[in-house]
């Protein structure tokens, strides 16, 4: 690590400044205007000097309109037999939040609507099933790295898990819960959307209604549809069986790349 007097010099001033916090009332300080905007805009330099680090890798081909399959297939679970679930699904999902929590600064509990008015990617694009099975089609989502950011990630988090409504295998465990990761690479890549939409409509409930993942350069057990919750880790101990993943816990790859 490189210690010239520059570096030093800025240690000892950000040491000053959190010792200055830790005696002077933190909990006052953290809500004043002030404080915040110096926590995101380090946040958001912390999160630029990881996108530059990591650089977001190639994009994945986008197809035209013309392109879109008549028919885009539904496979794993179509719908989801959970109380709760349906009760969301019969208002439209107008109850259901995007619960964002774990290793984040700031948990979130976002709307549909919330989602709405973050900004948007649309791409039309292919999906490849680890089955053998491609479709064309165009999905419209929030980034993820723009949830993310909004969040806060802390800096010992390592994974994104997406947690689902659907249960594959009812187990007594609990490990039968549709599950899916991500690294941060994926995570921050621009194709990377928690999708809303499919082919210009809300998603449909068999696509993984109301809200489901885009990853475009992995297979598709990797884009958890029926996302209810997103949980920041650091490694995946507690979680389903450990791999990162339903299919990764019954032996896939966790890297699907295609
Ligand atoms: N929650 C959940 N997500 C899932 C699955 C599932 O069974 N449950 N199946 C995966 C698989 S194997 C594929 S190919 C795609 C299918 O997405 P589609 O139904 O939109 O074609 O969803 C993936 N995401
Ligand atoms: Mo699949």
């Amino acid at each position: 690590m490189r210690t010239d007097p520059e570096r030093r010099s800025f240690l000892r001033r950000a040491g000053a400044l959190a010792g200055t916090l830790a005696l002077g009332g933190c909990d006052r300080l953290s809500e004043a205007p002030w404080f915040r905007q110096v926590l995101d805009s380090a946040e958001s330099a912390t999160l630029r000097a990881q996108r530059f680090l990591l650089g977001s890798g190639p994009l994945a081909r986008e197809y035209t309109e013309a392109d879109l399959s008549p028919v885009f297939k539904a496979n794993g679970s179509t719908s989801v037999d959970d109380f709760d679930y349906q009760t969301l699904a019969e208002k439209g999902f107008a109850g259901w939040r995007l619960q964002v929590d774990g290793l984040v600064e700031r948990p979130q509990q976002l709307s549909l609507a919330d989602l709405r008015t973050m900004p948007s990617r649309t791409q039309i694009t292919r999906h490849d099933c680890v089955e053998g099975w491609s479709c064309i089609g165009k999905w419209t989502g929030v980034p993820l790295a723009h949830v993310l950011e909004q969040a806060g990630v802390q800096h010992q988090a390592r994974y994104v898990v997406f947690h689902c409504a659907d249960t594959l295998e009812p187990t007594l465990d609990g490990t039968g819960q549709y599950y899916e990761s991500l690294g941060f690479e994926d995570a921050y890549h621009p194709q990377t959307i928690l999708a809303y939409e499919m082919n210009g409509q809300p998603l449909p409930i068999p696509h993984g209604a109301p809200l489901r993942l885009r990853v475009e350069r992995q297979l598709g057990y990797k884009m958890a549809k029926y996302v209810m919750r997103i949980e920041l880790v650091e490694n995946f101990a507690g979680i389903g069986r450990g791999r990162g993943g339903y299919w990764e816990d019954r032996g896939y790859e966790w890297y699907a790349g295609i």
